[in-house]
């Protein structure tokens, strides 16, 4: 990969994508919704699609001239087809929140009642928190996991059956296990209402048969495309069979929906890179290294329970592990591991006894680290690592007293700074990382 043209014409961005990808080729990214994209990814985000103008669809737009764009935008609808086995796919949005916005925005009015996972027990903003616009324009009810950290679904039900929302959402962002799409089906089915599957976590695994396939249960699919599928930053919106026997207007209800609904023109760079992400996701190779993903995250997930580690919901079956880590000390965590070269992201738990902000968990991911070609071997390692990192820094404490709570953090970021033992993790962890080169 090179940048001949910026080196010499704006050497300090030339210099800001060197100095990016020694930070990714050097460290471990372990937050889940990350990935790598390839270079034919990275080489259609870069072509001359970006400077095109094209409002509207395949072969009806606003402007002329579009013959060219309206080939890349239906082979990237054929190609979505082709991998989820769905009837109609949008792949016009910018990314999965104007994805979901969009949905609600085709079949709901203002003030209807709509269903999602709340935030801090795995959902997504858009899934109906009370500070997304979703929770401000919708009367949005939120369920959340059950005593084993699982999804209530019996919750969920009675919520249903009680609430009748129009909109049901199931789909997640820090959930390690799987979600039963038929038993939300059942519940939609009895209200009568829309169930939309956000996959964009699990998108690349779903497309493989490395977790259950929502579509025949769901009438509508979310995704973004930069997670777990491995493209560029973006979004789509499908509908199933399903979905279509439901509402015969549905796919239209859609398209409109993102244009004139929320979107104008569409990003025809982000759309051609969708388009090769797709079609390598089409390839045995991807269904092999999706698998591989699952594999690599139970791997962790059991090695980390050996060091005495409390895993959410007591383990895996995806990308994906939530750990709690004491009282607040998420960001400790997260820090600390951050040092040693190990990016993950803090992040709430089951009954989080904190906040959001301050919480008792730290999320992450194996998509990375599978994508650059690393497997079991390299998790244990990881974990091990992990330990170390949570070991030297276990002597700060949570307190009660806020003021107390400020002079320890500062203390514990002079700490990270300057121990010697997360600076020789961090060494370990460059010279694993040199193995398994990202772009060659
Ligand atoms: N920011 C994404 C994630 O990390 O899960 C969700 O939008």
């Amino acid at each position: 990969m090179n940048f001949d043209h910026l080196q010499k014409t704006d050497p300090t961005l030339f210099w800001y994508i060197q100095e990016e990808r020694e930070r990714q080729e050097t460290s471990l990214e372990l937050i889940p919704s990350e990935c790598i994209a390839s270079l034919s990814t990275i080489e259609a985000l870069g072509s001359p699609f970006t400077n095109k103008y094209s409002e509207g669809y395949v072969g009806k737009r606003y402007y002329w001239w579009n013959e060219v764009v309206d080939k890349v935008e239906q082979i990237a609808i054929d190609r979505a087809k082709e991998l989820f086995w769905v009837e109609h796919v949008n792949v016009q949005p910018y990314s999965g929140s104007p994805a979901n916005f969009a949905v609600y925005n085709a079949i709901c009015e203002p003030g209807d009642t709509t269903m999602g996972l709340s935030l801090v027990e795995g959902g997504h903003l858009t899934h109906g928190h009370a500070v997304s616009a979703t929770g401000k324009f919708f009367n949005a009810i939120q369920y959340g996991l059950n005593a084993e950290g699982y999804l209530d679904m019996e919750q969920v039900e009675k919520l249903a059956l009680e609430r009748k929302p129009k909109l049901i959402w199931c789909g997640t962002t820090a959930y390690s296990r799987a979600v039963d799409f038929e038993k939300f089906g059942e519940i939609a089915d009895k209200i009568g209402a829309y169930l939309v599957a956000d996959i964009s976590h699990i998108s690349g695994l779903v497309a493989t048969g490395a977790h259950q396939d929502p579509v025949p249960y769901v009438h509508l699919m979310t995704t973004t495309t930069h997670k777990t599928l491995r493209g560029p930053r973006g979004g789509m919106i499908m509908v199933t069979k399903k979905g279509l026997d439901f509402d015969l207007e549905l796919a239209k209800k859609i398209d409109k929906s993102v244009f004139p609904g929320l979107q104008w023109g569409p990003h025809n760079h982000q759309t051609l890179a969708i388009a090769a992400a797709l079609w390598e996701a089409l390839k045995p190779e991807f269904q092999q290294m999706s698998h591989q993903i699952v594999k690599n995250a139970k791997a962790l997930a059991k090695r980390l329970i050996e060091h005495g580690f409390d895993l959410a919901a007591g383990g895996t079956d995806n990308h994906l592990i939530l750990m709690g880590v004491g009282k607040w000390r998420g960001q400790f965590m997260q820090d600390a591991l951050d040092v040693a070269g190990i990016t993950m992201n803090k992040n709430t738990i089951p009954n989080e006894p904190c906040s959001p902000f301050h919480p008792s968990g730290v999320r992450m991911g194996t998509p990375i680290m599978t994508m650059r070609g690393m497997g079991e071997a390299q998790m244990l390692q990881v974990a091990d690592w992990m330990k170390r990192v949570f070991d030297n820094v276990s002597g700060f404490e949570y307190s009660e007293d806020k003021q107390e709570r400020k002079r320890i953090l500062q203390e514990f970021t002079k700490h990270i700074q300057e121990d010697i033992e997360l600076q020789t993790i961090r060494k370990e962890v460059a010279e694993l990382c040199k193995g398994f080169p990202i772009y060659q």
